[in-house]
């Protein structure tokens, strides 16, 4: 008898990615799943989907899946056998009878509900939010991704959306991808891409890197980490002095002045390729390349945001599409994200409308100095005593990690990890609590990448005793006493009522519908209706303190902005911790093909470096600087600038050969303008081990 295929179930992916692929998922039986596709039918996934969500049956039915409550009994940092399983109720009453205790002794700052987007789905990603705003416990500034990003793009916008993706397939002549590794950060986005290629439309990447996606790319601008202003003030430099800026359009939709364009006339292609260490003659070219083709479209990633001058740079680079005038036709213009594109009422969600702004606002990536007591990232409050995570990882994923693990590591500190997995920092709390995954609860996704809402469901039962994130916040509020009306409702009558406030279809209709486009028309997706500032013009000279907190220093104009951790005589490399292909930040560093796939964690180093620091591939290295050194093995690759070395991330601590991971070396340092993490601006030192081998 010809063998059934398994029945496919809708759902959205939930990681942290602009991608959130509308995903048919295999469904075995009520409990398993089988292999996960991209839809066919979703005119952006485009049945495109990454290895390793193909590939979910490893995560969500992983041997290490967390099944019940915990509490520690042995020491902190050893894992699943340093404690003992409870009940649901004894270890929720434990947490919030500990967070009384605490409130009484210190006022509610002393606790700290800390998360981030380990799920995308706003009911249980954003909900802890609403806990913290009933409760008046500290509240979070999220730089450890998205902040420096978002200012750098908004200055100039004025909002966090820009052109739908789709135009690239069949419109752009030239595709942009600047500080993104699409091939291994959001895969689907090269579908639309070599759809272009195979009309002739170049593709330039500019990467300090020839990493996946420069492979694939006409013209790789391979610049030193750091420096995109530099290059974006040269190629504006050259357009206005070539005659290919687009005169009309600064006039009528941006702040273009005379003082820009003097300003403009010193950066020459010999001064930037003094800073970008690109040559001239490259830059020219790829100034021509967009010059030349209106309909070019830039796609701004995140990785060259993660440096001291990260939101700088993301203006400058932005500025590009309004010199050539790139945003009038179709297929041109640009994207970093179109996150402010749906606008949501999330009030029921995170609670906005019981909001004390007096209460103090911590650094998230600062997470180490906070826990370590220091008091001007304390603000005068009281320490910080009880901690709250879901959806992150701290442990391995935050900058100064030694100085998170002893953070940590104190005995005043009670927390409590709600997780799918023993992760490093799950291992350091009082109480674990075992957490569902997207396929066993409902939630609602917006989109970075695309124009989609969609709407999920459970495909399979929860596993052992599981719980979602929604339960938690709610059994909490019960018993801290925390009063809102989101606490009262079930997660699909959030999603209904937010969706209802929001004017949009029910969510039974989306689901029905598998998505709702919320794509903008050609008028509006490409500002021509104007940017949302004041003046609804795009600003070339932004006003930096519309986001609040200013770094006075900036300069007034696209430039180089030289405040990145520089090189030095002690310090003569700078190190980049791209994103790795197989893993979403701490993320299926479990899974067992992520984990064969990748390998082991190496140190990209140019073969000439190579040479004189005696370093052969397969060996093995020591990479340092002031805060600590980390000992990785050597991988030769040329497509680098001679002082750039690339450790690719993030590998969980213990997979470097002394257990010391790469983000031990990131400064905690805050970006200049409105903060965010600096992971890819760090000045090292690379010394040869004569001790350890392959
Ligand atoms: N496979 C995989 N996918 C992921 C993730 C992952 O860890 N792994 N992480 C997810 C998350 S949370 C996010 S935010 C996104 C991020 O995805 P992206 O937007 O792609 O950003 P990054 O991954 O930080 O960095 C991308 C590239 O920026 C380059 N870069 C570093 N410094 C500079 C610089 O100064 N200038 C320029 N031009 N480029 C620079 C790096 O070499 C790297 O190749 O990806 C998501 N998707
Ligand atoms: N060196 C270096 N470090 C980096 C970066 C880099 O490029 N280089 N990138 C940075 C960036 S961009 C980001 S965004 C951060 C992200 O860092 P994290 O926020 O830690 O991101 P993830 O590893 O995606 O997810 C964290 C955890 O959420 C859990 N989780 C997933 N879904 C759920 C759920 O429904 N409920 C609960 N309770 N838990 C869930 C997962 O099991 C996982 O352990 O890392 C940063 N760190
Ligand atoms: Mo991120």
């Amino acid at each position: 008898m010809a063998k059934t295929a398994p029945i496919r179930v809708q759902s959205t992916c939930p990681h942290d990615c602009p991608s959130v692929c509308a995903l048919e998922v295999e469904k075995l039986d009520e409990q398993t799943i089988g292999r996960i596709y991209g839809a066919k039918g979703n005119s952006y996934t485009s049945g495109t989907l990454c290895a390793k969500v193909g590939n979910y049956a490893e995560r969500v039915h992983h041997p290490g899946r967390l099944t019940k409550p915990l509490r520690r009994t042995g020491s902190k940092g050893v894992g699943l056998e340093a404690f003992a399983e409870i009940s649901w109720e004894e270890a929720l009453d434990e947490v919030s009878d500990r967070f009384k205790e605490l409130s009484k002794k210190y006022g509610n700052e002393t606790i700290w509900p800390h998360f981030y987007a380990g799920t995308m789905g706003l009911v249980q990603r954003d909900g802890i939010e609403r806990l913290r705003h009933a409760m008046g416990y500290s509240r979070q500034h999220s730089t450890i991704c998205s902040a420096a990003s978002d200012a750098g793009w908004k200055v100039g916008t004025g909002v966090k959306r820009g052109v739908d993706a789709r135009e690239i397939g069949e419109h752009s002549d030239v595709v942009v991808l600047w500080g993104t590794n699409a091939v291994h950060t959001q895969v689907n986005l090269m579908h639309h891409v070599s759809q272009a290629c195979k009309r002739n439309a170049k593709l330039v990447v500019v990467d300090p890197y020839r990493n996946a996606t420069a492979k694939r790319a006409d013209l790789h601008i391979m610049l030193q980490p750091g420096s995109d202003g530099a290059l974006a003030a040269t190629l504006m430099h050259v357009l206005l002095k070539e005659g290919l800026a687009d005169r009309e359009y600064l006039a009528e939709y941006t702040d273009f002045s005379v003082e820009l364009e003097v300003h403009l006339e010193g950066k020459t292609p010999e001064w930037g390729e003094a800073i970008t260490g690109v040559s001239a003659a490259t830059i020219i070219e790829f100034a021509r390349l967009i010059g030349q083709n209106p309909k070019s479209y830039y796609r701004f990633g995140y990785g060259f945001t993660r440096s001291r001058n990260g939101a700088f740079n993301m203006h400058a680079a932005s500025c590009l599409p309004a010199i050539t005038g790139a945003w009038k036709y179709k297929g041109g213009g640009a994207l970093y994200s179109n996150a402010e594109l749906f606008k949501l009422d999330k009030t029921l969600i995170v609670g906005s409308d019981v909001i004390d702004r007096n209460t103090r606002v911590l650094d998230q990536s600062r997470i180490g100095e906070i826990l370590s007591g220091n008091p001007i990232d304390l603000q005068g409050g009281p320490p910080i005593t009880g901690l709250l995570i879901q959806n992150t990882n701290p442990m391995m994923v935050s900058p100064s990690s030694l100085k998170v693990k002893k953070g940590f590591e104190r005995n005043d500190l009670f927390v409590c990890v709600h997780e799918q997995f023993m992760t490093d920092t799950a291992a350091m709390a009082d109480i674990v609590l075992p957490a569902t995954t997207f396929l066993e609860h409902e939630d609602i996704y917006i989109a970075g990448g695309h124009t989609f809402l969609q709407v999920a469901k459970p495909v399979i039962k929860p596993y052992a005793d599981a719980r979602p994130n929604h339960y938690v916040i709610c059994e909490l509020s019960k018993r801290l006493g925390a009063e809102h009306p989101g606490f009262e409702m079930s997660t699909w009558e959030l999603i209904e009522e937010t969706l209802n406030r929001s004017g949009f279809p029910s969510a039974e209709e989306i689901y029905k519908n598998n998505w709702l486009d919320c794509a903008r028309d050609f008028e509006e997706a490409h500002f021509l209706n104007g940017f949302e500032t004041p003046d609804k013009k795009f600003h070339f000279s932004p006003d930096w303190s519309r986001l609040g907190k200013v770094n006075t220093s900036m300069p007034e104009f696209p430039d180089h902005y030289s405040v990145t951790d520089k090189k030095s005589n002690t310090k003569p490399y700078r190190l980049v911790t791209a994103p790795a292909r197989q893993f979403l930040n701490s993320s299926f560093t479990e899974t067992p093909t992520s984990q064969r796939r990748e390998g082991r964690p190496t140190a990209k180093i140019h073969s000439d470096t190579c040479e004189s620091l005696d370093l052969e591939d397969g060996g093995v290295v020591r990479v340092g600087n002031d805060q600590a050194s980390v000992l990785v093995h050597v991988e030769v690759y040329d497509n680098l600038q001679k002082d750039v070395v690339i450790v690719e991330s993030i590998w969980p601590n213990q997979n470097f050969i002394e257990g010391i991971g790469i983000n031990s070396l990131v400064s905690s340092d805050p970006g200049h303008g409105i903060g965010g993490a600096v992971f890819h601006d760090t000045a090292v030192w690379l010394r040869r081990e004569e001790s350890q081998t392959a």
